[in-house]
């Protein structure tokens, strides 16, 4: 009923199709080595997709460091208008490519067309950012003298993105990394490869049309050692890097190492606050939709409510009013609200969790189930689990990627709160639900929420790409999207220019040869 044929088919996603592209062309071993990709919702057969190897990707970094000559020198807004008839192309492919990312990657319907949504908001930031590229200009201490600030393009941006949001995030860093004058090498999720052909094939009739050469936007389908070699590669003066703490603190080594730059976006451990002074219709919502949206895959899942003692168990109760009656079921229903999870693994992780969180004290107040319902099976449902912990439990500490919603008691001052809410070692997202001014000002100070994002009375999920998007801490504090967040894809130069007829130096120097 859910098939998908159709739609791969509308996006160009053949059974043959090959493991890399430099933009317009295809390339690399069609049946060398071939991977199937399979449903999260059903386990069944989606197709299959060739994985690159690392002579591959010397390729199309080869192709990436010639089109960089030319890309760099076509004029910003330019750039822009590539980018502008890439969002179109993606308005037009909303409908399949929101399915495929529903049925690749197992998120609601809802949220695969949000997540293309997303695109194709990036991409009118990109283009109104291709004429706001702004560097300053300084007043010079010296007579005649011109000082000012510009923003170069960078070079060659290694994208390596997650399963969990499949497209959006390559297009968060490709289309700034683009009207920025950078060429881009995308290295999709080995979970979620599909959406990513399809991506290319969207964005390549674009290129075609415009003629523009190879090795702009590249995308390389591979496993790990594809990561590796980008993180390695002194060629890629930017990593951007989303997925794990584990794999962030890897490529951020390597990265490190010779001195480049990496943009890590890495795991969350997200809370909302929810005092006394909430407005607690909202916040149930805020807080189910964070928790159990996408599954808790998202690194912005709200993991953690910390709730002041007197409303408590209001809120407790309304969650196990509302979690039991949350339509589970496959993405593509319409009506599901939660659909399964990526994988095998990813059902495992969720079940040793829920052992250990009990064996510290941890109480399951819901769910937590494994579903083998006839009509889910071959799938990866759960019962999205409500637990009543204490916030130093180890478990409580990590991020589980999955539907599990941490219920945190807390009592007086709202700094309490906050001071519990920064203690984990995540930094990404972070929201308070009260109507009280002064506890939401407490959040937001220099004592308050520690984290790059700091929401009030919205949760802790679905930003919107206007702002810079990111966290501290274990987080790895890179920044993308919107914002100024384009800046770590340039290259910054200060230039002083000397009209006069004479030397003078900074600082008064005397220095007469
Ligand atoms: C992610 O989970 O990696 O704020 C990104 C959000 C989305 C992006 C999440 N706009 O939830």
């Amino acid at each position: 009923p859910h098939s998908i044929q159709d739609v791969l088919r509308q996006l160009g996603v053949t059974a043959d199709n090959a493991a890399y592209s430099t933009g317009r062309t295809w390339g690399g071993a069609t049946n060398a080595d071939r991977r199937v990709i399979n449903a999260p919702a059903d386990g069944r057969r989606i197709a299959s997709v060739a994985f690159a190897t690392v002579a591959d990707y010397e390729t199309v970094v080869k192709a990436a460091e010639e089109a960089f000559k030319t890309w760099r020198l076509v004029p910003a807004p330019k750039r822009g208008e590539i980018v502008r008839q890439i969002g179109n192309k993606l308005r037009e492919f909303k409908e399949p490519l929101g399915k495929l990312v529903s049925a690749e990657m197992g998120k609601i319907l809802q949220e695969g067309l949000g997540e293309v949504q997303e695109m194709i908001d990036i991409c009118d930031f990109a283009v109104g950012l291709s004429r706001q590229l702004h560097g300053f200009t300084m007043h010079s201490e010296r007579p005649a003298h011109r000082m000012y600030d510009q923003y170069q393009p960078l070079g060659l941006v290694g994208i390596i993105s997650a399963f969990n949001f499949p497209v959006a995030v390559w297009s968060w860093n490709a289309m700034l990394a683009a009207v920025c004058g950078d060429v881009s090498i995308w290295k999709p999720s080995e979970k979620t490869p599909l959406t990513a052909v399809a991506v290319q094939h969207i964005i390549r009739d674009v290129l075609a049309e415009n003629e523009i050469p190879e090795g702009v936007f590249s995308v390389i389908i591979g496993d790990v050692s594809i990561g590796a070699a980008m993180a390695a590669d002194k060629r890629l003066p930017l990593i951007s890097a989303t997925g794990s703490t584990r794999m962030g603190r890897k490529v951020g080594e390597v990265v490190g190492a010779r001195l480049g730059r990496a943009l890590l976006e890495l795991g969350g451990n997200n809370a909302i606050i929810v005092t006394k002074n909430a407005d607690l219709n909202i916040a149930i919502r805020a807080i189910v939709f964070g928790a159990v949206g996408t599954a808790g895959q998202r690194c912005t899942s709200t993991r953690r409510v910390i709730i002041e003692e007197s409303v408590f168990e209001e809120v407790k109760s309304r969650l196990l009013a509302t979690y039991p009656k949350l339509p589970i079921g496959h993405p593509l229903q319409e009506g599901t609200l939660v659909g399964p999870l990526i994988d095998a693994d990813a059902v495992k992780m969720f079940q040793e969790a829920l052992v250990k969180v009990q064996a510290e004290g941890g109480k399951v107040l819901a769910g937590g189930e494994v579903l083998n319902r006839p009509e889910l099976a071959g799938g990866h449902y759960v019962t999205p689990a409500l637990v009543e912990v204490e916030n130093h439990y180890h478990t409580v500490q990590e991020e589980t990627f999955a539907p599990i919603l941490y219920l945190i008691k807390y009592s007086g001052e709202v700094q309490n709160a906050i001071d519990l809410q920064n203690d984990v070692r995540q930094g990404l997202s972070s929201s308070i639900f009260t109507l009280n001014m002064r506890e939401a000002e407490a959040f937001l100070a220099a004592s308050g929420s520690d984290c790059g994002i700091a929401n009030v009375n919205i949760g802790t999920s679905g930003a919107e790409i206007g702002g810079a998007f990111g966290g501290e801490k274990e987080t790895g504090g890179g920044r993308e999207s919107g914002s100024d967040a384009w800046k770590v894809y340039m290259r910054r130069q200060t230039n002083t220019i000397n009209y006069s007829t004479e030397l003078p130096l900074a600082q008064g120097i005397k220095f007469d040869v």
